[in-house]
Parts: C-alpha cells; structure tokens; sequence
C-alpha cells in the first residue's frame, strides 16, 4: 500500500486529547499530521504571518491547495496495480465535505492509460441504424442545448476485495472508487433527434478513444432516457484523465459504462456482447452462472468520519459524517448504528438532495472511550434497503467482484483508532 504518513502521524497524545483544549464545552484536538502549535502565535498574542505582506495575484495562476493539505490526495494499491496504465486510485473521500468531488481528487482508472487528445483534432461519430451518420467536432457538440447535471459515478468493484472479508484498512482504499461531478453537455436524445434514429435500434455501442479502445453496450432506453456527452467538470473542461475532452455519462449506472474519450456511438439492433461485458463486469454466482448487464448501482452509504484514517481525536462530542447514493434515484434515509446494528439512527441528510448524485448525512454523538461498531445504512426512493453482507453472500456468493453495496463496519478502539472489520 502506497498511504504513507496519515497513520505515523498520529501520535497517542493526540489521539487521547492530551494538549486537547476546550471550547464552549467541546474538546479539540490537534488534527492528524498537523505540527504541534507555537504558542507565541496564538491567542491573545498576534500571529508571526500578520504583520507582513501576503503572495500576490500573480503567484498561481491556476490554484492549489494548501501544502497543509497535502495529505489529500489520490491513492492508489500496490498489489491492485497491475501496470500505471492499466489501473486504478482511490479518490479521498474521508478528507472532504459536501457532495462535489474536486477535479483533482476524482478518483481514476484507465484500461490503456490516459490519451493525449488533440481538441482541434476530436470526432465524436454517430453510425449504424440512423438516417443521417454524422461526424461531430466539439464545437459542434456545444451548439446543442446544454444541460448542467451533479452525478456520482461509481466503478462495479468499488468494495469488490471485500466480498470474503475486510481488507483493506482504510475509507479511501474500501470505498474512494467514487466521485460526483456537476457534468455540463447535450443529453444524448438530442443528437439522436439530430441523427434520426431508425425504430429497428435498440442498443448502442459507446467506444473510447483511448489505446483500451473500451467499449460497452448501452440500451437505447437508456441513451434516451437521461444519458449525456459531457464535454465540462464542475465548471471547467474535462480533466484529461476523465475524458478530455468529452465522455459518456450514464447516470447511476457502473462507471465502466461511461466511456472517456468517446469517439463513436453505433446503433444497433443488438448488444455487441464486448470484453467488459462478457468477460469482465459480468458477477459469478456460486453455481458457475454469472450475472449479466448489471448496469445499475444499487444504494450505498459510507460512513466517512470516523474511519480508519480519521480517527476519534477526542471524548465528548464529535460529529460522525457520510455519504449515501443510489442509481436509482434519490436518497431517501440513512440510518446510522454504532453498536453493529444492533440499534439504528437516523441521520441527518443535507440538501440538496438529487438523484443519481451523492447525498451528505451527518450525525452528532457523544464518546467516552467505549468501543464503537460504527455503520451506515441507505434507503432510496423507491424503498430499496442497503443490505448487510451476510443477506448480499446468501443471494450472491462470495465469487463476485462487482456490486458489492453491503453495510461495512467501522470498529472504533478505546485509543479512537478505526479499523474496518467484518462482524461474525
Ligand atoms: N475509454 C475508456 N473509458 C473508460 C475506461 C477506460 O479505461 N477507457 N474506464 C472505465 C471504468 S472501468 C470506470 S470505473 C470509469 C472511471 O472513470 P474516471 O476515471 O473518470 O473515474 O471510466 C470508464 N470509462
Ligand atoms: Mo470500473
């Protein structure tokens, strides 16, 4: 594993709140990583950095964080990492808040690595069953009606080490193959409008530009329904490692699916039965079948504070924090247990709530130090429950790398350390 000082930084004292100091009733405690305080610069006295001049406007033209933030950041796993180019991160979703995953911490993964694509050079081509097959170029992708849309996209083998049991300890490594982006571009039902689909089409071919040349089947129900070429992230073009400069969106449905440096959509009357929906991204059951097209993400909740790299910092109050999703639609509940299940709260959920988008809860509570098994529970619109991974194993083995929504389990020891863990 490649996660390197969160862990080593945290010290004991810090853990256990020993400088811990108190306001309004709540304890705070120096956070992980961070250097202990100079006295001379706090309260009452005048900070060193005050009295002088700060950077201008000119120091950065495009910003980054502070290098006290430094700890967040994409991380990737050793031994999942076949090759750079064939591989996966894991977005850091223990260090942020709300619902929108910044451009630079979206997690990625490539089959072929990540193609430098000329703008002036891009084609997006529409062929098969239609009445026009068109050629389109970026310009003409922005000429069309634009809609703006916050989706989560999530891989199928988020969680997948974690069928047969906790694996990797950490938030980011168990659940970061997420991130949830304001996407800006044209719904696919408007270039189908402009190429003139023939009735006989029922599937679509989506394949990428990249050396992967990955490709899936999508139905055309789907491609009509709320599908988008987006062309911007969270205001600004495409990352080059998330499709630069335009890929597929298709709303709550396996990342695999969105295909990044999108170049051509067939339509067919048929699916292609391709490698990533044939050989991968099909889920083996116990009895050697294996379960196809299992396009939707079902819903999903992660307790993100505490978790094995946010610890508990100190007793007293403390706030839990989360997040829930579901390719259904939206969230409707989060039940929060810190007993294993025993007993369930429910959370407070953040608006805006969308659908298809990543959803905020959070929950105060009060700790003295007793053990906790800490875990979350979502419930969508259409009354779908988050299952627990003794219910997920009985229906579905424990064959699968795909689609693993259960319930994990967060322990929290008396030291405020955090493991995950497997109860029973
Ligand atoms: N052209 C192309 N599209 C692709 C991939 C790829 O390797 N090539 N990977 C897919 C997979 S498996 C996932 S999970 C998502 C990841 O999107 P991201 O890199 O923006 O997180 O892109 C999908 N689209
Ligand atoms: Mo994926």
């Amino acid at each position: 594993m490649t996660q390197k000082t969160d862990k080593a930084a945290l010290s004991r004292r810090q853990i256990l709140g020993g400088t811990a100091a108190t306001i309004g009733g709540m304890a705070v405690a120096p956070l992980a990583g961070a250097t202990d305080p100079n006295p001379l610069n706090l309260p009452p006295n005048v900070p060193e950095w005050t009295p002088y001049l700060g950077v201008g406007v000119d120091a950065t033209p495009y910003g980054v964080p502070s290098e006290h933030e430094s700890h967040v950041i994409r991380r990737n796993v050793e031994w999942l990492t076949a090759s750079a180019e064939s591989s996966v991160n894991f977005t850091p979703i223990q260090d942020l808040d709300g619902t929108i995953t910044p451009n630079g911490l979206c997690f990625e993964r490539h089959h072929g690595g990540v193609p430098e694509v000329i703008p002036a050079d891009y084609r997006l081509m529409i062929n098969g069953l239609v009445d026009r097959e068109l050629i389109f170029t970026i310009d003409d992708l922005k000429r069309f009606p634009q809609v703006n849309r916050f989706h989560f996209l999530e891989c199928a083998a988020n969680g997948g080490m974690e069928w047969r049991g906790a694996q990797l300890n950490g938030c980011q490594y168990t659940f970061g193959m997420v991130h949830n982006v304001q996407y800006s571009g044209v719904l696919l039902s408007d270039i189908c409008r402009e190429a003139g689909v023939k009735p006989s089409a029922k599937w679509v071919l989506a394949e990428g530009g990249d050396s992967a040349g990955m490709n899936r089947s999508v139905p055309i129900e789907k491609i009509l329904d709320d599908c988008m070429i987006a062309y911007s992230m969270n205001g600004e073009a495409l990352r080059p490692e998330q499709g630069y400069p335009a890929r597929l969106v298709v709303p709550g449905w396996e990342g695999n699916m969105w295909i990044k440096w999108i170049r051509r959509l067939e339509f067919g009357d048929e699916p292609y039965m391709a490698r990533e929906e044939t050989s991968k991204y099909t889920d083996l059951m116990e009895d050697g079948k294996a379960r196809m097209f299992t396009w939707v993400m079902e819903a999903k909740s992660v307790v993100t504070s505490p978790s094995p790299e946010k610890h508990i910092m100190s007793k007293g109050q403390n706030l839990l924090k989360g997040l829930a999703w579901s390719g259904r639609g939206k969230i409707r509940r989060v039940d929060v247990s810190i007993d294993g299940g025993l007993n369930w709260q429910t959370a407070k959920i953040h608006g805006p709530i969308l659908g298809k988008s990543l959803t905020r809860f959070t929950m105060p509570f009060k700790w003295n130090g007793e053990e906790l098994k800490v875990q979350s529970r979502a419930m969508d619109e259409t009354g779908y429950v988050q299952p627990t991974i003794e219910a997920l194993q009985k229906e579905r083995g424990v064959k699968s790398i795909y689609h693993n929504n259960s319930i994990a389990t967060w322990l929290v020891k008396s030291t405020g350390e955090v493991e995950n863990v497997r109860l029973g």
